[in-house]
């Protein structure tokens, strides 16, 4: 199984976040992907470079200005060395824009186009190692650690080729890919997630939320509480990937956070090692072709080995 992988993730490295005026350390690092894609160079995996996409792709899903800002501050940024906290175009005080940020949000844009391009071409199941995240990313936001949204650039790219289901199983309700999908019956967005009332994005990944106009329907959100088990997480599971096969999808992409974990240290379900490879079995039992997107996930020493087992369920 291919999993593709740049290292220029390493530029961008935020030091600290806001939360309520505090600077705390950054929980999404670098040595996060670093430690998945050297557990897998030990197994079985091929590791390949990224192919450049041109920014038309980008330009699709996201404002354009909202594009401009991005890469124009981090030039600046890169030129005086300094860390910008945007006021606008943002969600939340957790996404600093640095030097590295642009290069490094390109080429995670590029780790998942070209797993799309795998996928689209008789590829049945792919892994892209982006960083950084994509699901918080909205038309014309960032937010959540996520500056452009990888799942739905290459979710995007192959709804021109058939029908794309998503499923988001990071801990946090992907706002970015609702928002991006949410007038579209060509891209069904299905996610589970703790519960928005308590946890990051606060304001939206509701059950109301199912989508408006022709989107109507292809919107569905599972909102959890905290302190859920596997057995609990696996049926709510069964029953998301029921809707996805009701759907009918050509392509599957996966927003696979590692958050999930019970001892991740920012969130509150209670999954454990092993069972990532029970979620990657019932995935791949849909049996269709699957383009995996890394988001989120922060317990670094034990990323390797969640990244291993979900594998291991996947291509069983
Ligand atoms: C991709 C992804 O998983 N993004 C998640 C962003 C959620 N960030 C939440 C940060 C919460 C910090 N909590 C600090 C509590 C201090 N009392
Ligand atoms: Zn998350």
């Amino acid at each position: 199984m291919k999993v593709i992988y740049s290292d220029i993730h390493l530029q961008h490295a935020p030091e600290f976040e806001i939360f309520e005026e505090e600077k705390i350390p950054h929980a999404e690092k670098p040595a996060r992907i670093e430690t998945i894609v050297n557990t897998l160079r030990k197994k079985d995996f091929t590791i390949i470079a990224p192919t450049s996409f041109e920014q038309t792709h980008i330009n699709e899903v996201h404002n354009t200005y909202f594009v401009e800002f991005i890469k124009e501050k981090s030039e600046k940024m890169q030129k005086e060395q300094k860390t910008l906290y945007p006021s606008y175009y943002i969600i939340d005080t957790y996404t600093p824009i640095l030097g590295g940020t642009y290069p490094a949000s390109k080429a995670a844009v590029d780790v998942a186009l070209t797993g799309a391009q795998l996928i689209a071409s008789g590829e049945k199941t792919v892994y892209s190692l982006c960083r950084p995240p994509g699901h918080h990313a909205e038309h014309a936001k960032l937010g959540g650690y996520c500056y452009f949204n990888n799942a739905a650039i290459a979710a995007n790219y192959l709804s021109k080729k058939g029908k794309v289901a998503i499923l988001d199983i990071d801990f946090h309700h992907g706002n970015g890919t609702q928002d991006i999908f949410y007038e579209r019956d060509d891209v069904l967005y299905v996610s589970i997630h703790a519960d928005p009332k308590v946890k990051f994005p606060y304001s939206t990944g509701f059950s109301e939320e199912v989508g408006v106009g022709k989107g109507k329907g292809y919107n569905k959100n599972y909102p959890l509480p905290l302190g859920i088990t596997d057995e609990q997480y696996g049926a709510i599971l069964k029953k998301a990937l029921g809707d996805i096969s009701a759907f009918t999808p050509d392509y599957l992409v996966i927003s696979l956070g590692f958050d999930t974990y019970e001892k991740d240290p920012i969130s509150g379900f209670l999954l454990t090692i092993p069972f990532y490879q029970e979620i990657g079995k019932a995935i791949q039992g849909v049996g269709v072709p699957t383009l995996v997107v890394q988001e989120g996930g922060y317990a670094i020493d034990a990323l390797g080995s969640m990244a291993d087992s979900f594998l291991q369920g996947l291509t069983s």
